[in-house]
């Protein structure tokens, strides 16, 4: 086994220490209000990998969360740089900059303790946690896709001049662990006998076993992931689920890039409309009556084609008035004629991306269903065979999107699609 990090400064704190070690910033502490003694002191995390503390005090609140130098989810026998703590940092930060108001605010970042504390948002919760309980976010398409639009394109050779995009990659470049566990439980580790898959077994053996044998699954799943080691188009966040969002009826704030690195830009959007989809197919699975919450479902299907339509919309906006990088030289489109070849471009490299997009959305949908980390979207589904049908139902839906990308030329055919399976019934069913 690998040793444990265990670098000059660094300490995992308890409450006690977190608040001897907050009283010490005035800043901090002035935010919180009160004497250090009475501030409240939680640990509330409930992710895969870290520890967050939430601190309130008679002022305010914040949010503390610290690097472990292992993976919280499987513990001590899987060791993982606290370095994604500096990358979180850098992303937030930058993110901050490109889409402000749609990240929390840094209060403050060590290094030497991997730890970083933020505003406090609240009322907010997390949105996958929102939808289980069958609740909708009229702010939601609007922010997602300001946030997707702004920091995909504001950071992709469309945008930034070649030399000073290469200095962003080579910022992130670091952050390989983080990429590594992606490229293992995203893109291998479902499609082969991994010991830590695990699926809701008996009902999904079979299936499970299909995609271990399914030579089209397997080509597939590995030109996405060779795209995703290989394309360094933007900044992407890299772990862009339901539970990375934080959401009020009127506020959405993305939080944890701590995957973030320089990547193909399909997989965040594939990200977000892939955890909408599993929201969407989980959501039978939570019905006290049937069609008790088909208001919801159909709210979830405008989401998802709401989510790539206006995305689009404002990455082309984005292109027509803020292409300052060295791709695509406005000398080569000038004049009537230029311009519009141009256009035509564009909308082909939209085509495109809404390709790569359908590919990572399916690829995030499968290893959620049998892979190591799965979702409460589906986990919170009590019987285990109504949750199978609603994980079966996806896995169709995934596979087709997977193996047959090409077959969904728009959104209207993904969503078309997601309301048939929706209707389908496995044979255990
Ligand atoms: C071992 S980490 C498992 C998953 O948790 C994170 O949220 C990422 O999605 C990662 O793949
Ligand atoms: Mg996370």
């Amino acid at each position: 086994m690998a040793a444990l990090q265990q670098p000059p400064g660094y300490r995992i704190l308890g409450e006690a220490e977190l608040r001897d070690y907050l009283a010490q910033f005035p800043k901090v502490a002035a935010r919180l209000g009160d004497a250090p003694h009475s501030w409240s002191i939680e640990e509330v995390g409930d992710g895969n990998l870290n520890l967050v503390f939430i601190v309130r005090g008679a002022a305010d609140g914040i949010a503390v969360k610290q690097a472990l130098p292992y993976v919280r989810l499987v513990g001590e026998s899987w060791p993982l740089p606290l370095s994604r703590a500096h990358y979180e940092y850098l992303a937030l930060t930058h993110q901050a900059r490109l889409a402000p108001g749609l990240v929390p605010a840094v209060l403050h970042h060590d290094e030497a303790l991997a730890l970083t504390a933020m505003e406090l948002l609240t009322p907010h919760i997390i949105m996958r946690k929102g939808l289980v309980a069958g609740k909708v976010y009229p702010r939601f398409v609007e922010d997602v896709t300001t946030f997707l639009a702004r920091t995909l394109f504001l950071t992709s050779d469309l945008a930034v001049p070649a030399a000073e995009k290469k200095e962003h990659i080579a910022a992130f470049t670091g952050n390989h662990a983080l990429c590594r566990i992606t490229e293992d439980l995203i893109f291998t580790d479902p499609y082969r006998a991994a010991e830590q898959n695990r699926w809701t077994s008996p009902w999904l053996d079979a299936t499970a076993a299909r995609f271990r044998d399914d030579l089209d699954a397997h080509v597939a799943i590995s030109r996405l992931k060779l795209k995703f080691l290989s394309h360094p188009e933007a900044l992407i966040h890299g772990d862009l689920h339901t539970g990375s969002i934080m959401v009020t009826e009127s506020e959405t704030r993305v939080i944890d890039p701590e995957f973030a690195f320089y990547g193909p830009m399909g997989f965040d959007i594939g990200a977000v409309i892939a955890n909408l989809l599993m929201a969407y197919l989980a959501s039978a699975g939570h019905e006290r009556s049937a069609g008790e919450r088909h208001e919801f479902e159909a709210w979830m299907l405008g989401t998802v084609e709401g989510v790539w339509t206006e995305f689009a919309r404002k990455f082309l906006g984005l292109w027509r008035t803020e292409a300052k990088g060295d791709a695509y030289p406005v000398s080569l489109f000038s004049g009537e004629a230029g311009e519009m070849r141009l256009e035509v471009e564009r909308q082909t490299y939209m085509a495109l991306l809404f390709r790569d997009t359908v590919g990572f959305a399916a690829a995030k949908i499968i290893r959620r269903i049998l892979g190591l980390a799965h979702n409460i979207d589906f986990e919170w589904i009590e019987d285990t065979r109504s949750r199978a049908v609603c994980e079966a139902r996806s896995l169709r839906l995934a596979r087709a999107m997977l193996v047959g990308t090409a077959t969904f030329p728009d959104i209207a055919a993904l969503t078309s699609a997601a309301r048939e399976s929706r209707q389908w019934q496995p044979d255990f069913a």
